[in-house]
């Protein structure tokens, strides 16, 4: 004996020590960080949310971006082509995060390419107009927005710090979505009624975009009590049905919901219930979309192989070079 080995005793009491400052650090409403003890299922939960997150922001770049080519203007393309940049950007802060967990992220290309992990169920739409285009910004932002401005406050520090960014450039996209509608409003008939079909189609798969209704989110209440989730599900769509009503108004759109009015007690509005069977459907992969989408994933991963196999030897031959400079 040295003396110094340690009984697994003392081990589980560490342990203890440790999950107890994480609890502290949580009710603290502090931030927890990457070199933080964290337990295994936070991790886990987070590189799961965080995952799906950016391989969402990755695959939304195809449903606009199909546009990019066909849009009607000089000034329209180069919106277009400067928001789905900036989704690229949003996915590339992302699987930064994941990877100060650990993650990796050619793993999680791989699975994401695989059908092991999942992303957004709203991207398994198609976009036949370019009214799609600004009903995107409009309503997938707008959803985006409300359910990531509380993710600014979430508990895992590099997670809510990347928010803060994504969270600005998102209410920049859904302000030139809105200003895009608005122009075509102001159109011909046909213009507005492109608008309208656009609308009538994208409503329905919004409100899916904030998950199962919290009877059904077998993941809500735990990633509430770390604080990786401020709100249920149910609340960001309420909050989100609450925001949009008066803007469609605004554009003089009809949302496609009979049931949707203000109720006055309870200072909310109410609306219909989703086709839950249709979102489990586009999760579990059978959405309009999904076999293209994650073809097309897989196509451009496999095209870039030669980027990345450049890119490392690239990064070899630069550091054997510094090798040789520090030895000489
Ligand atoms: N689609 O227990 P629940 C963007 C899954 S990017 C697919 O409530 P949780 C943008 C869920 O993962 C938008 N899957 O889960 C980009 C879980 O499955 P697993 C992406 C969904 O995590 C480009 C199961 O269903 N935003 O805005 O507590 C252009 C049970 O659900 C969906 C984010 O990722 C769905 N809609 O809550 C424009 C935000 N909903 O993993 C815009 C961050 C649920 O247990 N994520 N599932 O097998 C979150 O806030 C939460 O993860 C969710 C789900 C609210 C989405």
């Amino acid at each position: 004996m040295t003396g110094f080995e340690t009984t697994s005793l003392e081990e589980s009491d560490f342990e203890l020590r440790l999950h107890e400052q994480f609890d502290d650090t949580i009710a603290r409403d502090q931030r927890i960080e990457p070199r933080d003890w964290m337990p295994d299922g936070y991790r886990r939960t987070l590189i799961r949310q965080i995952a799906q997150h950016a391989h969402s922001e990755i695959i939304g770049m195809q449903p606009e971006g199909e546009w990019i080519t066909r849009a009607p203007s000089l000034r329209r393309k180069a919106i277009l082509f400067a928001k789905v940049q900036d989704e690229a950007g949003h996915g590339l802060y992302l699987y930064s995060a994941a990877e100060t967990l650990g993650a990796d992220r050619a793993d999680l290309t791989q699975r994401l390419i695989d059908g092991r992990q999942k992303y957004s169920s709203i991207f398994n739409y198609p976009t036949p107009t370019f009214a799609d285009v600004g009903v995107i910004a409009w309503l997938v932002d707008g959803a985006a927005i409300c359910n990531q401005v509380p993710l600014c406050r979430s508990s895992f520090g590099p997670y809510a710090r990347a928010m803060v960014r994504v969270c600005k450039e998102e209410s920049f996209h859904q302000r030139q979505g809105y200003e895009l509608l608005s122009t075509m409003m102001r159109g011909t008939d046909h213009q507005r009624a492109t608008v309208q079909d656009a609308v009538d189609r994208w409503w329905w798969p919004s409100l899916m975009m904030f998950g199962p209704p919290d009877g059904d989110s077998p993941n809500s209440e735990q990633s509430m009590a770390w604080r990786i989730k401020r709100h249920t599900n149910d609340e960001l769509r309420q909050r989100f049905v609450d925001m949009t009503v008066p803007q469609a108004a605004a554009l003089g759109v009809t949302l496609p919901d009979p049931e949707l009015r203000w109720n006055e007690e309870r200072g909310r509005h109410d609306f219909g219930t989703p086709d839950w069977s249709e979102l489990h459907r586009v999760i579990t992969g059978d959405g309009p979309c999904n076999t293209e989408r994650v073809a097309r994933r897989r196509a451009a991963h496999e095209d870039g192989a030669w980027v990345r196999e450049a890119a490392s030897a690239h990064a070899a031959t630069q550091a054997a070079r510094a090798r040789e400079g520090a030895a000489a």
